[in-house]
C-alpha cells in the first residue's frame, strides 16, 4: 500500500515539473521569424523575426538558445565607415504595447557553431529566455529572404 501511494505521489510531482518546464508564455507573440540561408562555408547564419508585446510592460530577452548551433548571440549591425559592424547585446527590450523588429541591417540573432550546415527549409527551434525567468520557443524556417 505504501509503494501504491509512493507512486501516486511522484506521478503527480512528474505533472508539476511538467507544467513549470512549459511556462509558456502568450505575452510577446512573433512574426516572420526566418533564418537566413547562409552562402556554402559560412560559419555564421542570421535570423529575424517581429516580436510583438502584447503586454502594459516591457519584456525583456536575456538569452537565447538553439537546437541547431552551439551559441546563439543578440547582435546589432550598424555601419562604421563603409564597413558594418556588429554590437553584441546583452539584452533586447521590447518596449510595453510595441513592438521589436529584428531585420536585416539592423538587430538580429547570429547563430554560431552550427551542428550541421543549415540548408533551405530546416527549421530552427528557438528558446527565447526572458528577464522575469520565463521562455518562449521560437520556430524558424531556413530562407533566402524575408516574405513580403
Ligand atoms: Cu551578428
Amino acid at each position: 500500500m505504501s509503494s501504491f501511494i509512493r507512486g501516486v505521489f511522484i506521478v503527480s510531482l512528474g505533472v508539476i515539473a511538467v507544467s513549470v518546464f512549459s511556462a509558456e508564455r502568450e505575452v510577446v507573440s512573433v512574426q516572420q521569424a526566418w533564418v537566413k540561408l547562409a552562402p556554402p562555408g559560412a560559419a555564421v547564419n542570421a535570423a529575424y523575426m517581429r516580436l510583438q508585446n502584447q503586454s502594459p510592460i516591457a519584456q525583456t530577452i536575456i538569452a537565447v538558445s538553439a537546437d541547431c548551433c552551439s551559441q546563439v548571440m543578440m547582435h546589432e549591425s550598424r555601419l562604421e565607415g563603409d564597413r558594418v559592424v556588429m554590437d553584441h547585446k546583452e539584452r533586447l527590450e521590447i518596449p510595453a504595447q510595441s513592438e521589436l523588429v529584428l531585420a536585416p541591417g539592423g538587430l538580429h540573432l547570429m547563430l554560431m557553431g552550427a551542428h550541421k550546415p543549415l540548408t533551405m527549409n530546416d527549421k530552427v527551434s528557438f528558446v527565447v529566455e526572458f528577464a522575469d525567468r520565463t521562455q518562449q520557443i521560437i520556430v524558424a524556417p531556413v530562407k533566402l529572404a524575408a516574405d513580403e
